[in-house]
């Protein structure tokens, strides 16, 4: 199949999915075509499956905003005639949904020819952009004339079902997981650096927005630090950062905090790490959270969105209530102190991953394609 994927490039987990969903394909021989501004974060070295199209927004002092949605649109009409697309597969409904829209009508009207596309909703895109009336009516409607649509958890079909007049079937294919990626290589020297009195180490990674709850992040480890020997690992950046170092530095415990910023080898920073910390005030799914069970890596996060999908309470980790710091941080503190409890629960959450697992998520996409590309 030659199949289009539109996607964010950048860390956020839609585009991570997307990426890995491409890359993935293409090791099965399909052809892959990434239509987006900039090259994916996780894309990787070369393939020959694999084409990159750029999108490119040429700014014109008219504009005060450049309309990224309208080259989108014209950049896939000249790669779907070019490479002679199936299929165009966006990721994340704003605008991708819309410019998909856009240039299946314009490939209708100049070539008599349909190419559908499937669109998959992430979760902001539905719970907190989308239901913005400033996009809402654009939303709804292009959801509507996706040919499939697809949520990411039963949580997010729901959300979407509650939100918008939706007059197709939202098909769930959760989220995956490439787990022998994510097995544990020993990585002494590295640990060794973060935590050389042996210290356990927590790990939180997101794009430190508001809905991430950040601040719970920090006031969780406060209370394990206070308990026991530990270190915080802080992975990813945005708006958020700042407040979390200043409230980093009200506790006390500034230097067992490390900010390190962006990172792509998620897989080495978890090799390292004992518990990740997810306590969002939302998640649609928690890509995150599964790459860290993958890893063995217990989980505390609150109980929200998809999040029940793919953990177990108590086996794998334990889900408290949004801002309920002292019962996640009870319970962080108890898996951490408890061997025998840690090791089950690692080895719990790796059972878990495994139904999660790329194999078993990929033929799902692929087997929706088809009815489409039957059809042709
Ligand atoms: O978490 C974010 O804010 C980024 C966002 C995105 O669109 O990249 O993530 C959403 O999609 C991920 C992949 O499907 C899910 O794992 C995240 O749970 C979801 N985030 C939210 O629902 C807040």
């Amino acid at each position: 199949m030659r199949i289009g994927i539109v996607c964010y490039p950048t860390f956020g987990g839609s585009g991570v999915l997307a990426t890995e969903l491409g890359k993935a394909l293409a090791d099965k021989g399909h052809s892959v075509h990434f239509i987006t501004y900039r090259e994916p974060v996780r894309l990787g070295g070369f393939n020959a499956n694999i084409c990159y199209h750029e999108v490119r927004v040429p700014t014109y002092p008219l504009f005060d905003y450049p309309p990224y949605e309208s080259a989108l649109a014209s950049t896939l009409v000249d790669v779907t005639l070019n490479d002679n697309l199936d299929l165009l597969h966006v990721h994340y409904a704003i605008p991708h949904a819309s410019a998909a829209y856009m240039a299946q009508k314009i490939l209708e009207k100049n070539q008599g020819r349909k190419i559908p596309f499937i669109t998959t909703l992430h979760g902001t895109d539905i719970t907190l952009v989308g239901k913005d009336q400033t996009y809402g009516p654009v939303v709804a409607f292009s959801i509507n004339e996706s040919d499939a649509i697809t949520a990411v958890s039963d949580n997010l079909r729901e959300e979407t079902l509650k939100t918008f007049p939706i007059n197709k079937p939202i098909q769930v294919i959760h989220n995956f997981v490439d787990v022998k990626r994510f097995q544990r290589k020993p990585f002494d020297a590295f640990r060794k650096v973060i935590a050389p009195g042996g210290e356990k180490i927590l790990l939180h990674a997101s794009n430190f927005r508001k809905i991430k709850r950040v601040e719970d992040v920090i006031r969780i480890f406060a209370e394990v630090r206070r308990a026991l020997p530990a270190k915080l690992l802080m992975v990813g950046d945005g708006p958020e950062r700042h407040m979390a170092e200043s409230l980093c530095r009200e506790t006390g415990f500034c230097d067992d905090i490390r900010f390190v910023g962006k990172q792509e080898q998620m897989e080495d920073i978890l090799a390292i790490s004992d518990l990740f910390v997810l306590p969002s005030e939302y998640e649609s799914f928690g890509l995150s959270a599964l790459e860290a069970m993958a890893a063995g890596v217990p989980v505390i996060s609150t109980d929200v969105g998809g999040l029940p999908e793919i953990i177990l309470q108590g086996e794998t980790g334990f889900m408290g209530r949004v801002g309920d710091v002292e019962a996640m941080s009870r319970h962080a503190i108890q898996i951490l102190q408890d061997d025998t409890l840690y090791k089950q629960m690692s080895a719990q959450a790796k059972a878990q991953a495994r139904k999660f697992d790329i194999h078993n998520i990929v033929p799902q996409y692929e087997a929706l394609y088809q009815q489409f590309i039957g059809n042709r």
